[in-house]
């Protein structure tokens, strides 16, 4: 009987999802050299179990971390009597979870149809993928999905396909390939139905073109972080001789694989994984892209930070193409400001940000994909991966202003 209780209790803590009650997410501001090797030594003390949303890029610039409850006085003090300066960004990460759960719950869907879905809400997996069934049946000559693979754990991987032709040159976006990063696969819902309703006003977008639209790229990681831990991003495969799970899905392909940028430690959030391409969510791609051949343009999108980056992540050499990618960055950026006024930083991924290896859109850049860019979407840190759902429309609106650019010129551009 002890037994038993015991043994539920262990299994209800198992099942239990994990809870962010009095986390904070601090925002760090290093002021010097010397403060920023003390706050990325904090990395290091995994008994503080830190969780850096946005990691040092340039000098003078902040970093975000979420702290868990029982590491936020030692934080404070450490960087306190350090004389580093912070903010506390967000005061309980518990409580903005769970506004946007109850937000969830309250968005329920009716009738199964896209004219009647919630597109500024967030949705789970199987909202999304009957969202996807949904369109595709109203558009039968317009929309159709493709399974790519399976993910790690078994669950389908879905690409819609936007085509008015066989086999065209195409143009593909993905999102979500970080779980957590949710307004990424909302705003992925609110492509899919822009591109359907302008293509009924405006036919011109598909006429010599295909858009590929992979909206749940990580799909285990997806339904991990609503069954689970809401910030979980990587993916859920198991590692030999680990404890830990998951492999940075955005350090797994094959550019400059192993290099620096990415870690050999499983326990960390950008693990690259035993082998490039050991992900099953990255190899469905990577064998797809392959076999299609030819895809023009390519547009991974993540979150948080607005910025517009072209490759490279994995090397400081300039891409052959740099000046055509940050004039084409330059104007893209110009249109989605000219919307709400957000603003973006553009450049390359190693000079804007920080050096990452094995990143999407560096792979996809050295296979021939000229037009290969990532995107972080809003917001600059207030509330980082925890966004409101009022802002999912604001983003998938704006965002879709700089990726028309991208899209038309990469049709008007052929090579
Ligand atoms: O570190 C990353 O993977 C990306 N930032 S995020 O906060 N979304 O995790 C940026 C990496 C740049 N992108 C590529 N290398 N493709
Ligand atoms: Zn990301």
């Amino acid at each position: 009987m002890k037994g038993l209780l015991v043994f539920c209790a262990l299994l209800g803590a198992a099942l239990a999802k994990e809870n962010f009650v009095g986390h904070q997410v601090l925002r760090i501001f290093p002021a010097d050299e010397a403060q920023m090797s003390l706050v990325q030594s904090l990395e290091e003390l995994d008994h503080l179990q830190l969780d850096f949303w946005k990691t040092l890029t340039q000098p003078g610039s902040p970093v975000d971390i979420r702290v868990p409850f029982p590491s936020v006085q030692a934080v404070k003090i450490f960087l306190e009597s350090n004389s580093i300066q912070y903010d506390i960004m967000i005061e309980d990460l518990q409580t903005l979870l769970d506004e946007e759960a109850n937000e969830m719950v309250s968005s329920r869907w009716l009738d199964r149809s896209t004219a009647s879905f919630n597109y500024a809400a967030y949705h789970t997996l199987s909202e999304i993928y009957a969202f996807m069934d949904s369109l595709t049946a109203e558009n039968p000559g317009l929309v159709s999905k493709i399974q790519i693979g399976n993910s790690y754990e078994g669950r389908p991987i879905y690409v819609l396909k936007f085509s008015t032709g066989a086999n065209r040159p195409a143009f593909w976006i993905d999102t979500g390939i970080h779980s957590r990063e949710w307004v990424t696969q909302a705003s992925g819902i609110w492509f899919a139905k822009k591109i359907v309703d302008d293509h009924a006003k405006n036919p011109s977008l598909l006429n010599s073109m295909d858009i590929f639209l992979e909206i749940v790229t990580n799909p285990d990681g997806y339904a991990f972080t609503h069954s689970s831990n809401r910030m979980w991003r990587k993916t859920r495969s198991i590692n030999a001789g680990s404890s830990c799970i998951g492999v940075d899905p955005n350090r797994n392909w094959d550019a400059g694989f192993g290099g620096a940028g990415a870690s050999s430690n499983p326990c960390t959030e950008t693990y690259r994984g035993p082998r490039a391409n050991s992900e099953p969510e990255v190899k469905a791609i990577v064998d797809f892209v392959k076999a299609h051949g030819k895809i023009k343009g390519f547009v991974s999108i993540h979150s948080y930070s607005q910025l517009l980056l072209y490759p490279y992540g994995y090397t400081t050499a300039r891409a052959a193409d740099y000046q055509e990618l940050d004039n084409l960055a330059k104007s893209a950026v110009s249109a989605l400001s000219a919307v709400y006024g957000t603003r973006y930083q553009y450049g390359s991924i190693i000079t804007t940000i920080y050096q990452a290896s094995g990143g999407t859109i560096d792979w996809t850049y050295n296979q021939g994909i000229k037009y290969s860019y990532t995107f972080e979407l809003r917001d600059t840190g207030r509330y980082g991966f925890a966004l409101p759902a009022n802002q999912i429309i604001p983003t998938a609106v704006e965002t879709w202003a700089a990726l028309l650019k991208i899209i038309e010129y990469t049709r008007d551009h052929p090579y």
